[in-house]
């Protein structure tokens, strides 16, 4: 029986604390004493593990599992079409409005019984159903009130790995992979388990299992290591989690013998059929690809003058007779190019490959989309690909690992910044459409549209390094459920889940997750221009750090202004990648938001933001702002030490010392540079080292 460790900062969000209320302790207990359960599956064993270890934990309970009721009280797990028993407590509506994934939880009284039913169509609506009951008791949600229908409102709700078989992570700062250490798969997979909880617990569908930058050993997982998939799916299909491998482009050279990887070639698509059949025929319900081609030295369809939907409806076409995704990523730039002729600009690549292709690729591909057309930085514009791809399905990627926001070091809490993402309005099919509905794939008509999220985990005790990470990995679960959720209604569910209904604990936490993107963007790159970082692990101040600048500065500062002029009227022409209303916002200077000034616009120094204050005062005064909004953060936290454990307390305690060093070492570094080059001084005169 699980869990794994039973380390509070290890079980998160289902750390199962009793409740604070003894009346409404009582109450719930009454009805969880038995649990009727009328229907088998290996999805409905992990429901009843779940739901019998958590009410050991709050109510330090046995419950009776049963497949009929045997008191007068209790809660029953029942398909929709489970039998005639409590159909008729379910009204019409509430029986249309369910989709496959969805779940009904009431309460239901009658003269003979009294009754909480979870009910759904399938089995991963009953589990979602399930968690979302053990959620509302943790939260100590009155009992009466419990009336919820849900379903998710994104198809695909898919967590990316970056681990690599060795056991190392790309851009992991949690320690290891949970999954592999040397070449093999762990020993003992009870981790793996609880993970496959947490993710079901907020509703996430698919796992891709290895890194995007697929190295040889990992080649072999669709080959002879094909038993490593096999019993990461034995685990994950318990919590209706379907699994998903990065492929290599040229795995039919490098474990085929093939002398082309040419997806026009026979021989290639022959291969890549066999492979494929081979996968399914030991995986069932594999989830399908997801590749990154011609990206950053890894190898795709243009070695051979192919086009990416050579390439990607090659893969499709041998998945399809098995119902199988190929996922094909839109982060396709050349990182060598020389862009000194002021047009050529990163930031158009995947618009530019991708607008033409539009409506080429076959029915199950699906292009995965980074936020921004950048890479993760902490403020970028939204991808004009939302809103300029009409007839292709499309993946949001998120990076929920924090390559460029702090690296779990820093506390930043990426909810306010990803809503941003799923609100903004791309204008596609007029007002209205915003990124969130894009995703939906409602507008489309078509379920292969999602989410996905680069994870922050590793095997460091509580998985994300810093104890306040792991609400980034519940934040995506829950804004990929439910993109209208608020960041403050999901700070407040994660904070009650994982620290307790305590309320100074609940203002004071909530305020500083709330607080955090922007007090990190106000002690690193200003005004989205974004990089400024040092090159490689990308951690701490380096301005002119960007890996790729043999052509120049990345942000083109000199001595009288900086930013990067995107704009069509003088610059590289970016703006116009986005629908007309986009693009006027953007292309002038009056009407760009501040915070994507320096993204969009090459400016002086001098010139004014919608404040009054110049762009420079701006960049001192938010620099120092920064470092005492660190120490504020840190006050806070202060506040909260007798409230909380002291291993969790004093683990965050010591992170918030090291960010507010490395803010210090922010503030001095960049505000010492544009010191230098502008000769201009601080107005308010603070020292600039
Ligand atoms: C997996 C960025 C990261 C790389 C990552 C890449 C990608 O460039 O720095 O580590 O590679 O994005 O998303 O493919």
């Amino acid at each position: 029986m699980f869990p794994y460790s039973n380390d509070v900062d290890y079980q998160c969000w289902l750390n199962y604390q009793r409740l604070e209320t003894p009346s409404l302790s009582d109450q719930y207990k009454e009805y969880l004493k038995n649990i009727v359960i009328n229907i088998d599956g290996y999805i409905i064993d992990s429901i009843k593990n779940e739901l019998y270890y958590s009410i050991k934990k709050f109510f330090n309970i046995e419950a009776i599992i049963t497949n009929k009721p045997i008191k007068r009280t209790f809660t029953i797990i029942s398909k929709l079409d489970g039998g005639s028993f409590f159909s008729n407590t379910i009204k019409e509506e509430e029986y249309t409005s369910l989709s496959e994934e969805g779940f009904l939880i009431k309460k239901v009284e009658n003269s003979t019984k009294k009754f909480i039913l979870i009910t759904a169509k399938s089995d991963e609506g009953l589990l979602y159903g399930t968690y979302k009951l053990i959620q509302n008791i943790q939260m100590e949600k009155p009992l009466d009130q419990l009336n919820l229908l849900e379903k998710p409102y994104i198809p695909l709700r898919i967590i990316n790995h970056w681990d690599n078989l060795d056991g190392s992570i790309e851009r992991g700062y949690a320690g290891k992979s949970i999954f592999y250490r040397n070449n093999e798969l762990v020993d003992n997979l009870d981790r793996i388990r609880d993970y496959a909880r947490l993710l079901s617990s907020i509703g996430l569908n698919g796992i891709v299992l290895n890194n995007v930058n697929v190295k040889s050993e990992e080649t072999k997982l669709i080959a002879e290591r094909i038993n490593i998939v096999e019993k990461l799916y034995d685990v994950f299909k318990r919590y209706g989690i379907k699994i998903y491998l990065s492929v290599n482009f040229a795995s039919p050279m490098i474990i085929g013998g093939l002398k082309t990887a040419d997806p026009l070639d026979k021989e290639v698509r022959k291969w890549w059929k066999e492979r494929v059949d081979f996968i399914y025929n030991r995986i069932p319900d594999f989830g399908g690809f997801l590749v990154k081609a011609d990206s950053e030295g890894q190898p795709g369809p243009f070695t051979y003058n192919r086009t990416h939907v050579d390439g990607a409806n090659m893969l499709a076409e041998a998945l399809a007779p098995h119902g199988g995704l190929l996922i094909w990523r839109a982060f396709v730039y050349n990182c060598y190019q020389d862009w000194r002729d002021n047009e050529t600009d990163r930031a158009k690549a995947a618009y530019d490959t991708f607008m033409p292709l539009d409506g080429k690729f076959l029915d199950n591909v699906i292009i995965q989309i980074k936020n921004g057309p950048m890479d993760f930085q902490v403020r970028e514009p939204v991808n004009p690909l939302f809103g300029g791809l009409q007839k292709t399905n499309q993946i949001l990627e998120f990076q929920i690992t924090q390559e460029y926001t702090g690296q779990q070091k820093h506390l930043c809490y990426l909810v306010p910044q990803w809503k941003e993402v799923l609100d903004f309005d791309t204008f596609l099919f007029g007002e209205g459409t915003s990124v969130a509905k894009i995703v939906s794939g409602s507008i489309f008509n078509s379920p292969n549209f999602g989410i996905a999220g680069i994870s922050n985990i590793g095997d460091e005790i509580n998985w994300t390094g810093h104890t306040l990470a792991q609400a980034n990995l519940y934040g995506f679960g829950r804004l990929a459920w439910d993109p209208s959720l608020s960041g403050k209604k999901i700070i407040e569910e994660w904070i009650k889940c994982t620290f307790g209904n305590n309320e100074t604990v609940l203002n004071n936490l909530s305020e500083m997750m709330l607080k955090s993107w922007n007090i990190y963007e106000k002690y690193t790159a200003p005004l989205g221009v974004g990089w400024m970082v040092n090159p490689g692990h990308h951690y701490g101040p380096n301005v002119d750090g960007y890996e790729y600048s043999r052509w120049g500065t990345y942000h083109k500062a000199d001595h009288y202004g900086i930013g990067v002029d995107r704009t069509l009227k003088s610059g590289t022409g970016y703006t116009a990648q986005y629908r007309q209303q986009n693009f006027e916002k953007y292309e002038h200077l009056d009407s760009c938001p501040d915070e994507l000034l320096l993204f969009f616009h090459h400016v002086s120094y001098i010139y004014k933001l919608s404040n009054n204050k110049t762009v420079l005062q701006h960049i001192y005064d938010t620099h120092f702002e920064g470092v005492e909004d660190v120490q504020w953060l840190i006050d806070k936290w202060q506040g909260l030490e007798r409230y909380i454990d002291s291993k969790r307390y004093s683990s965050v305690y010591q992170r918030l010392l090291e960010q507010r060093e490395s803010a210090k070492e922010w503030r001095d570094v960049i505000n010492s540079y544009f010191y230098r080059k502008t000769m201009i001084y601080d107005e308010k005169r603070r020292k600039i080292y």
